[in-house]
C-alpha cells in the first residue's frame, strides 16, 4: 500500500465530520507471562489509517471550519530498546515515511492535547479504547471545561471505529490484492492438507501440514485460530482442540486460512479423511455445495445482505427436507426456525483487515445494507448432524459439513475470489488422490 493511499483515508475519514478531535491508539502490547510478550498484531481501524505497525504510537485528526490537521505520535528510537527488541522507525523517519501533517515523540503527547482539543465541540473515539493515552484526553477535555475563557468544550463523543469502519467496507484495488494473496497461500495448504491427509493421522498433523506451507511462504500469522475437525468433531462449530484420531471413513472439516499485510482470508473445505466421499456423504455434502453456490450466484451490487441470509436459510431448510432431515412445508418450518438446529449459523461475514471485519451491516436507520462493489464477504453454508442425534437418518449422524468461499462484489455481480480450491466431489478426490 503507497503512502497516498492512507493519506486518502484519512482525509476520507475527516470528510464524515463537520467538526472535532478523532482520537486512535494503537493496540496495546499483551503481556503473555511475566516478561514474555503475545506476538504483536496493529489495531486494524488503527492500521488502515497509518499503515504503522509499531505498538505505543497514537493518531490524532483534527477538523475546524477553516482546517484540518493530522498528527503521529511515534515511540522514540532509544540504544537500549534497539538491543533487545530492534530499532523502531523513530521520530525523523516517520516524519519522512508518513504524509501526516506533523509527527511527535509519544512522550510529548500529553503536553500537547489541551492545546489541540482546545475550541473543539465533538471528540471521536474507539469506545473500547481502555488505553492510557485516551484517559489523558478525556481528562484534558474536563479540565478545559472548567477553564475561564474557554468559549468552546468537548461536549459530545462519537464512536471512531463506526466512521473509519464505514470505509473498511469498501475494499480498494490494493487491498483486494492483499486478499487475493493471502487465498493463494491457503489454497496451498487446503490442497496440501487433502494430498497428505490418511487415516490414524492426528487432526493436529493436518494442521501442522498447513502451518509449515504458510510459514515457508513467508505468512507472518494466520487469519484466526484453525479447526481440524474429524467426523462428528465438525458438528461443534468452535471446535479448536485439534487433537482427534482422523478415521477411516469419516470426513474431516477444516476451516484455516492464513493473513498476508494484515488481511485475512476465511477458507473451510469438507472432505473425506480417505479421499472418498461415502453415498450418505456426497449426498449431504452435495445438498451444502448446491446452497454455496446458487447463494453466491444471487450476490450483486443492489442485493440486499438481509434477504441472502434469509434466501440461503430457506435454500438450506428445503435441502435438509429433501434429504429426508427435516419432515413437512418449507414456510413452517422456517416460522419454526426447525433449519436452526442443522444450520443455526449465519450465511457469512464481512472479510478485510479482520476475518470477521466489524464492519456495519446496517444503515443509520437500522436498514440492512445493500451490496455495492468492493465489498468482500463470506459465503459459508453449513449443516450439522449430530451423531447422537436420534432425530436424524441413520447414515447422515455424525456428518458435519461447511463450505467456505471469500467473495468480492463487482459491478457485474460478484466474484469467487477462492474458487481456485478443489470444491467439487470430483476435485476434492482428486486433490486426495494427490
Ligand atoms: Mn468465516
Amino acid at each position: 500500500m503507497n503512502e497516498t493511499a492512507y493519506t486518502n483515508r484519512r482525509t476520507k475519514l475527516l470528510e464524515m465530520i463537520t467538526e472535532g478531535v478523532i482520537i486512535l491508539s494503537s493496540a496495546p502490547t499483551k503481556t503473555r507471562s511475566n516478561d514474555t510478550e503475545y506476538s504483536y498484531r496493529q489495531n486494524s481501524d488503527f492500521y488502515y489509517l497509518t499503515g504503522f505497525e509499531e505498538p505505543n504510537s497514537l493518531l490524532i485528526l483534527s477538523k475546524t471550519k477553516e482546517s484540518t490537521r493530522t498528527i503521529l505520535y511515534v515511540e522514540p528510537h532509544s540504544d537500549e530498546y534497539a538491543l533487545w527488541n530492534g530499532a523502531v522507525l523513530g521520530v525523523t523517519n516517520a516524519q519522512q515515511q508518513f504524509l501526516v501533517d506533523e509527527v511527535h515523540n509519544i512522550i510529548e503527547y500529553p503536553n500537547h492535547i489541551k492545546e489541540i482539543l482546545r475550541d473543539h465541540i465533538h471528540l471521536y473515539f474507539d469506545f473500547l479504547d481502555d488505553s492510557h493515552h485516551l484517559k489523558v484526553a478525556q481528562n484534558s477535555a474536563k479540565e478545559l471545561r472548567e477553564t475561564r475563557g474557554v468559549k468552546l468544550h468537548v461536549r459530545t463523543f462519537g464512536d471512531a471505529t463506526y466512521l473509519v469502519r464505514t470505509l473498511r467496507l469498501t475494499k480498494s484495488h490494493e487491498e483486494i490484492e492483499a486478499i487475493r494473496q493471502a487465498i493463494e497461500l491457503t489454497a496451498l495448504a487446503h490442497h496440501e492438507a487433502m494430498r497428505v491427509c490418511k487415516p490414524s493421522m492426528r487432526e493436529y498433523e493436518l494442521q501442522a501440514a498447513m502451518s509449515y506451507i504458510f510459514g515457508v511462504n513467508g505468512v507472518k500469522s494466520e487469519a484466526y485460530g484453525a479447526i481440524v475437525a474429524g467426523g462428528n468433531n465438525a458438528n461443534t462449530l468452535h471446535y479448536v482442540r485439534n487433537n482427534d484420531t482422523l478415521r477411516d471413513g469419516d470426513l474431516v472439516l477444516i476451516d484455516a486460512a492464513c493473513e498476508w499485510e494484515l488481511y485475512a482470508s476465511d477458507i473451510t473445505r469438507t472432505f473425506p479423511v480417505n479421499g472418498k466421499f461415502t453415498e450418505a456423504q456426497r449426498e449431504v455434502y452435495n445438498a451444502v455445495l448446491d446452497v454455496q453456490l446458487r447463494v453466491i450466484e444471487a450476490i450483486k451490487p443492489n442485493v440486499k445482505r438481509d434477504w441472502l441470509q434469509k434466501y440461503s436459510e430457506e435454500l438450506l431448510c428445503q435441502a435438509l427436507i429433501d434429504l429426508g432431515i427435516l419432515n413437512g412445508q418449507c414456510d413452517a418450518l422456517l416460522e419454526a426456525k426447525a433449519h436452526k438446529k442443522y444450520a443455526p449459523h449465519g450465511i457469512g461475514h464481512w472479510m478485510g483487515l479482520d476475518v470477521h471485519d466489524p464492519c456495519p451491516y446496517t444503515d443509520d436507520k437500522g436498514e440492512s445494507l445493500c451490496f455495492t462493489t468492493g465489498m468482500v464477504m463470506t459465503i459459508e453454508p453449513g449443516v450439522y448432524l449430530r451423531i447422537d442425534d436420534e432425530s436424524i437418518p441413520l447414515k447422515y449422524r455424525g456428518i458435519g459439513i461447511r463450505i467456505e468461499d471469500d467473495i468480492l462484489v463487482t459491478d457485474e455481480g460478484c466474484e469467487n475470489l477462492s474458487s481456485v480450491i478443489a470444491k467439487s466431489v470430483e476435485d476434492i478426490e482428486g486433490m486426495c488422490r494427490g
